[in-house]
């Protein structure tokens, strides 16, 4: 699991990685991680964070 702003809105985001997925929450501002996504390892560095 780890934290970092994904999205660039200044709100730390949370990650948890599983074996072959990881698992994105997105910090709403307040606290409240909304919007999980689950996206295949595989995948990850060419998926495109929503806007
Ligand atoms: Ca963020």
């Amino acid at each position: 699991m780890a934290l970092g702003d994904l999205d660039g809105d200044g709100d730390l985001d949370l990650v948890a990685g599983a074996s072959s997925t990881v698992a994105v929450l997105f910090n709403d501002g307040t606290g409240t991680f909304t919007g999980m996504q689950t996206v295949a390892v595989g995948a990850y560095l060419q998926w495109r964070w929503p806007t």
